[in-house]
């Protein structure tokens, strides 16, 4: 029987997707996010299939709150946390670095980077206790590359790529596999947090080609963890076919 895997960032795409993957997988799901009413839809839909699905209510950015919400999940459910998926995360506006915003920044950071430490923080003891432990960090091709007005952005998921890379050095005695997954351009509410709610905009990031969906990152994490034990999938970079870099994204008129 398969145990549970912890995805942050479960209430909208990548999560959701990858949380509906590993449930059909057979994965008991822990889905955490901010917004309980999303988290309460995807476990009814979810409901038709054989496997338990816990909800954490947290900000991962909020430390204490992670500690918090782990704990208050029984021992039955922590003992067998089998995948973590360390999805949440956003990026906040895009342009000059002189004229960017304090806060976007903090958001950025405060969550990309050290919202991903405080669960993993707080996940790793219960993945050391199992056989097969398994890490999937979601950077970004904005991990591997940079582009012009995404700075903070790129640094932040330059972070993940080396915080990925880290944590594979650091967990390798314990069996622990960590995987970095690092997607192009795709369809989600992603644009429409970067532009605070500007639908057009958002809708403009997508026009023209045929953007990566969010199952086609399901299907990669999905792909990573089930491989077999002795095979780790270090590093997955997906992008659209229409893009060939973060900078040069074949759109036509
Ligand atoms: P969405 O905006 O659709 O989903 C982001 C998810 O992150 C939501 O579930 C949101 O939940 C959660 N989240 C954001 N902030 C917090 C927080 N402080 N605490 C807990 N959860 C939080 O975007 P995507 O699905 O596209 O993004 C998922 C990941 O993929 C991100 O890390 C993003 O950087 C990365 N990525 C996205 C790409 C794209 O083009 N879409 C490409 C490459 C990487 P809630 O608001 O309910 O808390
Ligand atoms: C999101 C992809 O290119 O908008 O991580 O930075 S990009």
């Amino acid at each position: 029987m398969k145990g549970y895997a912890l995805i942050t960032g479960a209430s909208s795409g990548f999560g959701e997707a990858i949380a509906q993957s590993l449930a059909k997988e057979g994965y008991s799901l822990i889905i955490a996010a901010r917004r309980t009413e999303r988290l309460e839809s995807l476990k009814a839909n979810l409901s038709h299939l054989p496997v338990q699905i816990e909800m954490l209510t947290v900000d991962v950015r909020d430390e204490q709150s992670v500690i918090s919400a782990l704990a208050s999940l029984s021992d039955s459910v922590k003992d067998h946390i089998e995948i973590l998926v360390n999805n949440a995360g956003l990026a906040v506006g895009r342009g000059p670095i002189d004229q960017g915003i304090s806060d976007d920044w903090n958001r950025m950071i405060d969550t990309n980077i050290k919202g991903l430490l405080y669960v993993t923080k707080a996940v790793v003891p219960y993945l050391k206790k199992q056989k097969n432990g398994h890490i999937v960090n979601i950077a970004s091709i904005a991990g591997k590359e940079v582009y012009a007005g995404g700075n903070v952005y790129c640094a932040s998921k330059h972070a993940v790529d080396a915080l990925s890379r880290s944590m594979r050095i650091d967990l390798v005695s314990f069996g622990i596999k960590v995987t970095n997954i690092a997607p192009g351009a795709a369809e989600t509410e992603f644009s429409l947090v970067r532009f605070k709610g500007d639908q057009e905009t958002a809708d403009s990031v997508y026009e023209g080609y045929e953007a990566l969906q969010a199952q086609d990152i399901a299907d990669s994490v999905l792909f990573a963890v089930t491989r077999p034990a002795h095979v780790n999938i270090s590093d997955i970079t997906i992008m659209p076919t229409a893009q060939a870099s973060t900078s040069i994204l074949h759109k036509e008129s």
